[in-house]
């Protein structure tokens, strides 16, 4: 969220997850299924309503609290009176955190990886290449083997010639060595670069030279890439690559041969040879230079110190409540993402065993798992993940086709099940509880679960807001809670979270214990903390987590950080929230997104698109609002499948689908169903688009129009388009 939304995923992680075949067992159930489900659905609440009266009180979960600075409404964690700082006395840095962390739980198993047992190219019909990998079992470290490495590492580093004043960047996958050679260079006080693989060429050597880095790691596949661009590179002098097993030894020459080149490996050898001291930094040192897409221009370098990565580790232990090492954490979302920083950054505290997977293997039918071999999640059987808002709804569709293409009892009984447990989890004492539960998850959803290894117990939801939807069918399928995020780069990710208990839906939760949230009134859009019913206005976080600014940017930093009377720094995250009475947050709107039309009416955008997005004919919408003039007007690139289908039941012929975009009546079709979801949606006249314009060709991460979250980027969708929006306006 915020600005600097480094957009989570790469888009093929979009493609395998929610894929075809998760449930033909579900054609094996009978009519006693049914007749059973009759029976318990009549029987049961009753007994269950005659036991228990009444419902739960609504628990109070933030508070507000007194705090410096510009006014405002804020509001603490009620659990904690004071600000939680570390996670325990002594930890105040990662490298501190992670030597203790190493040496409590030694013996116990850390990190975990899977070889590889084969690997294959398979060819497609339409002549495409696919890889598809059989993978082991996972292969465990202990933290005591973790940490003698990581020792060795940070060694090897000094010995192979990394110059202690400078920093060293990071550019690979998420896998076990990252981590390591994260605190590999903290134990040597080095700060590090951490890039988003997916970010272009452009901004993988704007980066690097910014922050001038020479030392740079990375996975062996990018070896090639850097050869490319190496008279572009000002700073590097050492480039350490991670070996992959499988892949053929490549080579590095030309231009690069200026540098030295090592494997992990051997600055490992090197390190384990001759130790160095260790040179331990300080909790306001900077720990991270986390460089995030944006949504223009040029990435942006967040400066993380150590102090606010064991601030928001210390957050969340205080309200995940009942983990420990038995837990096992699944790793699969790019390390150079804030929120999957944090999340192993909070595994290494609890001291539990963390699995890395990826995105295109995480299930059986992962599009690189080799047929009848595991998926990661199968394999691992993980107690805890974290997932962002598309990988939810992906797998929510793909569970709801597999239910619709089976049809008949197997839907009614999904139905059926799904609305009994729907009505527990919402809290009526008619939705079905013990026995008939088990009965449920037995019968229907333990399929389902076995999706992510049948383990699951507690999901960790960020990245971008949450459909009710989708949360809910987690709820009911996966039988467990999601705690949701929210938090920016610029708070390393602390910011607000979801109570485990709370089952609510479309909010974020109270403030971390690490740091307070204050509602700022902002007038010219109309917010205010006075609102009723309930304090509206400009997001403000402060505290331990609020990061130390943009590198190499004061004036940007000036623009979005203030320090308080107090000393208390404050991160104003340009996003809209308002406060529900029990002290949890929900976010309403960004302040970008809003115009100001010629009559004087806002029109929040991002609301709009949300609401004409259910219109069946959308599959990406933008919404644009000159502000000289009194009406918006929309783009709409409408789904391929739905317009067809409509034009041949309307009789129209066209010769391709950029012809059928183009003509009146399907123009017309499709203006007319916005109007009806619009006014479904209680907009204004005002917010309903006066002109539409239909768009043939799909927007994706690629041709730069959406982020690879897949939210739409205004700023790039306006330049493309600024004919189409002119004519609109004509
Ligand atoms: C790759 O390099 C290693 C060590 O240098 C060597 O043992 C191995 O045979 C090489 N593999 C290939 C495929 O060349
Ligand atoms: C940022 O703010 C500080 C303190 O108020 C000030 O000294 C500095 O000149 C400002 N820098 C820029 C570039 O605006
Ligand atoms: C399309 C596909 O690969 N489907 C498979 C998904 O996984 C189940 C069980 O693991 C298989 O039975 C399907 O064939």
């Amino acid at each position: 969220m915020g600005d600097s939304d480094g957009g989570l995923l790469n888009s093929p992680l979009l493609e395998n997850l929610g894929s075809d075949d998760y449930l033909s067992v579900w054609k094996s159930y009978g009519a006693y299924g049914i007749l059973g489900a009759v029976i318990i659905s009549i029987l049961i609440p009753i007994l269950l309503s005659a036991m228990f009266m009444g419902k739960t009180k609504e628990k109070q979960r933030g508070v507000p609290v007194e705090v410096g600075g510009e006014a405002g409404y804020a509001v603490r964690n009620a659990q904690v009176t004071d600000l939680v700082e570390v996670p325990w006395q002594g930890a105040t840095t990662m490298a501190a955190l992670f030597e203790q962390s190493c040496k409590k739980n030694s013996q116990n198993r850390y990190l975990g990886t899977r070889k590889l047992i084969s690997k294959e190219f398979i060819t497609a019909s339409d002549g495409r290449k696919f890889e598809k990998v059989h993978l082991g079992d996972y292969e465990w470290q202990t933290y005591g083997d973790v940490f003698g490495r990581v020792c060795n590492f940070a060694s090897g580093l000094v010995r192979l010639g990394h110059n202690l004043d400078s920093r060293a960047a990071i550019f690979s996958e998420t896998r076990a060595e990252w981590f390591m050679a994260l605190q590999g260079c903290f134990r040597q006080s080095i700060t590090v670069v951490t890039i988003y693989a997916s970010l272009g060429e452009d901004a993988l050597i704007h980066s690097l030279n910014e922050a001038q880095v020479s030392t740079l790691i990375c996975d062996s596949k990018q070896l090639k890439k850097l050869d490319a661009i190496s008279p572009s590179l000002k700073s590097i002098q050492n480039v350490i690559y991670f070996e992959d097993d499988g892949t053929e030894n490549d080579t590095v020459s030309g231009s690069t041969s200026k540098w030295t080149i090592a494997s992990f490996s051997e600055v490992e050898k090197l390190g384990s040879k001759s130790p160095v001291p260790p040179s331990f930094p300080s909790k306001n040192g900077i720990a991270v230079v986390m460089y995030t897409s944006g949504s223009t221009g040029l990435p942006k370098g967040v400066m993380i110190t150590h102090g606010n990565i064991v601030a928001t580790v210390a957050g969340v232990m205080k309200i995940i409540p009942d983990l420990s090492s038995n837990d096992v954490y699944l790793a699969y979302l790019p390390l150079a993402h804030v929120f999957e920083l944090a999340a192993e950054s909070f595994v290494l505290a609890i001291g539990c065993r963390l699995g890395y997977g990826s995105a295109l293997t995480l299930t059986d039918n992962g599009s690189k798992i080799k047929k009848g071999t595991k998926g990661d999640a199968s394999a691992l059987e993980p107690t805890l993940m974290t997932a962002v808002p598309a990988i939810l709804d992906r797998i929510r569709d793909g569970v709801l086709k597999e239910v619709e293409k089976h049809g008949g009892l197997v839907k009614q009984l999904f139905d059926i099940a799904y609305k009994r447990r729907l009505a527990a989890v919402e809290g009526s004492w008619f939705g079905a509880w013990g026995l008939e539960k088990n009965f449920w998850d037995i019968m229907v959803f333990q399929k389902v679960r076995a999706l992510l290894g049948g383990h699951i117990r507690f999901v960790l939801c960020g990245g971008a807001p949450l459909s009710a939807d989708s949360q809910r069918f987690i709820n009911v399928c996966m039988g467990a809670p999601i705690g949701q995020a929210y938090g920016l780069t610029e708070t390393f990710a602390g910011g607000a979270f979801s109570d485990a208990d709370d089952l609510t839906v479309g909010r974020v939760g109270p403030p971390l214990p690490c740091c307070y949230i204050k509602l700022v009134s902002w007038e010219e859009g109309g917010y205010r903390t006075t609102d009723k019913p309930m304090p509206r206005g400009e997001i403000v976080v402060g505290g331990f987590s609020v990061t130390a600014g943009y590198f190499n940017n004061q004036e940007k930093t000036n623009e979005s950080y203030k320090v308080d009377d107090r000393g208390m720094r404050w991160f104003y995250t340009g996003d809209i929230g308002q406060f529900h009475p029990d002290g949890c947050l929900e976010i309403i709107d960004r302040k970008k997104d809003i115009v100001k039309l010629q009559h004087g009416e806002y029109i929040s955008l991002g609301k709009v698109e949300a609401a004409l997005a259910a219109s069946s004919y959308v599959e990406n919408v933008m919404v644009y609002a000159d502000p000289f003039n009194n009406y918006c007007v929309a783009l709409v690139v409408p789904s391929h499948q739905v317009l067809e289908k409509w034009a041949q039941e309307a009789g129209i012929s066209y010769k391709d689908f950029s012809e059928l975009c183009d003509k009146v009546e399907a123009v017309s079709e499709v203006q007319q169903s916005l109007t009806k979801v619009g006014k479904a949606a209680k907009l204004d006249k005002f917010e309903i688009p006066a002109k539409i314009r239909l768009l043939p060709e799909p927007w994706t991460p690629e041709s730069g129009l959406v982020t690879a979250a897949l939210k739409i980027k205004r700023e790039q969708l306006k330049a493309m388009f600024k004919d189409e929006l002119q004519k609109l306006y004509a």
